[in-house]
């Protein structure tokens, strides 16, 4: 009699046999097609997250999809590991970052290796382990000797408290995380990778990324920011001159001041003599660094007193302000300010009372006066312009830069939003920068022979602050060139740099150097990728950068790291509060006909909206009982099933418990087979559309797709009588839930007296001819218009499509019972009556 799948002896059998098989390791040297599947990999906070178990289950199934396909597959997996976290884990619970991080790492690689996925453990990566870091220092010298690395000053966020530099993400609402202090903004001489000069490569690249998400091409264009622009002259009434940078020439009549950035050398040189000016810009530094930060604040400004001349005409003066929502280092660190047309300048303007004039109309809006809440920032016909009225915003800007340059006082430029790239961060847990500073020789490599420079072990976090700067004697090195007593760098590489090559050392490992070209070209560029959308820009940007900057540097042939991306939704959970406002986690209450009660209280709960699962709210659901409970497959036909796999996935009780069910009716079917005779044409191509359409959906990544049609085949199977071709469809079924549900299905492959594994075996074949359809749907049209359809068989011939159409009860009410005058047939697809 039918026996119940027991998943956790499954599981453990299969995963075991896999693993010493080494059924998924990639070879290199296969003659067969190579296919690369990537899912971004892990930081190692603590535990998996359902986040995970859904990213990963979609790369599983399509890695093993193309296994069955007969492609040597490459599913490589690995540890984002250098970070912060480990640090504030040294500071709050005395334990090294690397203790913390490799236990991480061995609790998190268990729960995936529960979960089954056809990984390449062999080729597994922690970026916190000289074995990689090392290399990664090799590479930044060849950056550093080509030119492609560089110092400069430039702003970080200081903590005057703790007396330390902190990252972004610990300054929260303008002060730091720790000691609770006002943020100042501080310069210090930092190392910069040259990703501008690949501005224009990466700009175009992303355009043919056929197989990108549309947004996420959308976001790396905006991110990189290409802009034509006119740059130009104002003279000044103090006899100097300023040059400003826009990208908005057309509104050049609306302008109402000149704003100038805080460390631009006109405001320094009136510090000097002006307390009241050097007070602002001092007040300008605090704050933080980032874009949104300086979005957000409030705009404030200085007059200067002095007064810049409008270029078209010589009698109207504007007033020159210091502002904090200028910045130095883009266009020229000066602009023209728009109120009418420019949200900042709009928030300026009423703030310090400054005119507000239209010059673009929007719709019938044309008087000068600008009464709206919001600068208008849209297309238009320019008004209150002179020789620019009626033009549209693209004419106008080009009659502007022509203007400018007959005249001599400005020029049409190219700018870019994006900035080179500051790889210094301050702090313990990264990547040594391999340089040393000599007093007489300047900035040293490292000798390629010192590499890798490991992190010292001895290290304590009791003090806030880089303990690489405290060291008593890492940094003390001998300067390579002139043997005189130097300092080693002691900052370390933003942890994107480890991620932004990650993909081709998982392509190609060999000791003595980052990757092999060859071989890592015989992987790339990575087929799919599949990752959190978080990671549309900066992650995707700087790897892409990297790539092109390796080829540029001739170390790999390579444009394009990843050709097909695709960036999955999130699991959500409801989320719960007590009474007094707590959050309470799903653990912790309780659910039943009077409602939800908190357990602990009795006290009913309320129940809040539906959000992607974060520690902060409570609402998160740990996969690993969840695996226990249910098994591997169970889990991982949820994760497919329920939504597409770019939105959002609730994760339920009710939809695993779904998912289990379903499991067991396969293994009902698998475990039940009968060896019967006859054919069952319907069946037959039932499954067989199920097989190409499932292909289809693996392929696409729409494995919710895939799952609705497993689920007609099974139903169908099941209504089935026995037959021949009813056994054959449940053999076939094995192979097909093959990558979804993995353990189940090698289980039933086995039992069906298999000596292969089910994922050696191939996918199963397609017979083209049972996909055809033989039914076909006919429109029924009075004239022209839709009034009925007909199922007919395929083929049938006019009189008796004709007949079937007269025979409609719909038609012969639209006929009111006469004849038609007229009858066309379109064989298989049209009937249209004239009446
Ligand atoms: C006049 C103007 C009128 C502007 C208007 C905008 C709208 P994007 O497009 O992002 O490149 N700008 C230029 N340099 C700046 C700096 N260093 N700090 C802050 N803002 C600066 O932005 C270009 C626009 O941003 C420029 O065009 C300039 O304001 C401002 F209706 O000039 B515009
Ligand atoms: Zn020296």
């Amino acid at each position: 009699m039918a026996s119940r799948f027991n998943p956790l002896k499954a599981d453990a059998t299969w995963q075991k046999a896999w693993e010493e098989r080494r059924t998924f390791a990639a070879r290199d040297d296969s003659p067969k097609p190579k296919s690369y599947v990537l899912e971004m990999f892990p930081y190692p906070s603590g535990r998996i997250h359902m986040g995970h178990v859904r990213n990963y289950t979609m790369g599983d199934v399509l890695a093993r999809f193309r296994r069955m396909r007969g492609m040597e597959v490459l599913h490589p997996m690995g540890w984002d590991a250098f970070g912060m976290p480990a640090e504030n884990a040294a500071m709050e619970k005395k334990v090294h970052p690397g203790t913390w991080t490799r236990a991480n790492i061995a609790t998190m690689k268990a729960q995936l290796k529960r979960l089954g996925f056809a990984l390449d453990w062999t080729r597994e990566i922690a970026t916190c382990e000289p074995e990689y870091y090392g290399h990664e220092q090799a590479l930044f010298l060849d950056f550093f000797e080509s030119g492609l690395v560089y110092r400069k000053e430039s702003a970080v966020n200081w903590d005057p408290v703790d007396m330390t530099v902190l990252a972004n993400e610990q300054v929260i609402d303008g002060r730091g995380w720790r000691s609770g202090a006002l943020i100042e903004r501080r310069k210090l001489s930092q190392w910069f990778l040259k990703i501008t000069q690949f501005a224009d490569e990466l700009l175009e690249g992303v355009q043919a990324l056929e197989h990108w998400p549309d947004k996420v091409k959308l976001m790396q264009e905006n991110w990189i920011g290409k802009s034509e622009g006119l740059q130009f002259r104002f003279k000044l009434s103090d006899g100097g001159e300023v040059e400003v940078f826009t990208t908005r020439p057309d509104t050049i009549f609306g302008s109402s001041f000149v704003a100038i950035a805080a460390d631009h050398p006109i405001a320094q040189k009136l510090a000097a003599g002006n307390p009241e000016a050097a007070a602002f810009i001092e007040l300008c530094k605090q704050g933080g660094t980032t874009a949104a930060e300086l979005e957000t604040q409030e705009k404030l400004g200085f007059d200067t007193g002095i007064r810049a001349t409008h270029p078209f005409d010589p009698a109207w003066e504007l007033p020159v302000y210091i502002a904090n929502f200028v910045l130095m280092d883009y266009g020229t660190g000066a602009v023209f300010g728009v109120p009418a047309h420019d949200q900042r300048d709009f928030e300026f303007a009423t703030k310090y009372k400054l005119p507000i004039r239209r010059v673009v109309s929007e719709g019938d809006k044309t008087d000068p006066e600008f009464h709206d809440n919001e600068a208008y920032t849209g297309p238009g016909t320019l008004v209150n312009s002179h020789f620019l009225d009626g033009m549209d915003v693209t004419d106008a800007k080009r009659a502007v830069i022509r203007r400018a340059e007959e005249g001599g006082w400005g020029t049409g430029t190219t700018v870019w939003r994006l900035r080179d790239w500051g790889v210094s961060r301050q702090r313990y847990w990264g990547t040594p920068i391999p340089i040393i500073h000599c007093e007489s020789c300047g900035v040293v490599a490292a000798p390629r022979g010192s590499l890798p420079i490991k992190l010292p072990e001895d290290v304590s976090f009791d003090i806030p602050g880089n303990p690489l700067d405290r060291h008593p004697t890492w940094k003390n090195v001998d300067c390579p060139k002139c043997g005189a007593p130097a300092r080693r760098e002691t900052d370390t590489l933003d942890t994107f740099v480890d991620s932004s090559w990650y993909f081709i050392r998982f392509a190609s490992q060999p000791d003595d150097k980052p990757f092999d070209k060859a071989v890592a070209e015989q992987w790339l560029p990575v087929g799919q990728y599949i990752g959190g959308v978080e990671h549309a820009i900066l992650h995707l940007l700087y790897a892409r950068f990297w790539t092109r900057a390796l080829s540029h540097l001739g170390k790999l042939d390579v444009a394009e790291p990843f050709s097909g991306l695709f960036t999955q939704g999130m699991v959500t959970h409801e989320t719960y509060k007590s009474l007094d406002g707590r959050w309470l986690s799903p653990e912790e209450i309780r659910k039943d006909s009077a409602g939800v009660l908190e357990i602990t209280s009795g006290e009913p709960a309320e129940v809040g909206r539906i959000e992607k699962m974060s520690k902060s709210k409570k609402n998160t659901v740990d996969p690993e009982p969840i695996v226990d409970q249910y098994g591997a497959d169970a889990v991982r036909w949820f994760m497919l099933s329920d939504s597409p796999p770019e939105r959002d996935l609730e994760w339920s009780e009710n939809g695993i418990e779904g998912a289990w069910r379903f499991v067991q009716r396969l293994w009902r079917l698998f475990d039940g087979l009968e060896d019967a005779s006859g054919e069952d044409k319907d069946l037959d191509r039932k499954l067989h559309r199920t097989i190409a359409g499932v292909a289809e959906d693996i392929e696409a990544l729409t494995f919710n797709k895939a799952v609705a049609k497993l689920y007609e085949l099974v139903n169908a199977i099941e209504r089935a009588d026995p037959s021949a071709s009813r056994t054959n469809a449940i053999r076939s079924l094995a192979r097909v839930v093959a990558p979804m549900v993995p353990h189940l299905a090698e289980e039933a492959w086995a039992a069906m007296g298999n000596a292969e594994m089910i994922a050696d075996a191939p996918w199963p074949e397609v017979d083209p001819a049972l996909l055809v359809d033989d039914e076909v749907t006919i429109a029924v049209q009075v004239n022209g218009k839709l009034r009925d359809t007909l199922v007919m068989p395929k083929g049938a011939p006019r009189d008796i499509v004709e007949a079937a159409a007269l025979a409609s009860d719909k038609i012969v009410r639209v006929l009111e019972g006469k004849p038609p005058r007229k009858v066309i047939v379109v064989p298989d697809r049209l009937v249209n009556l004239v009446a």
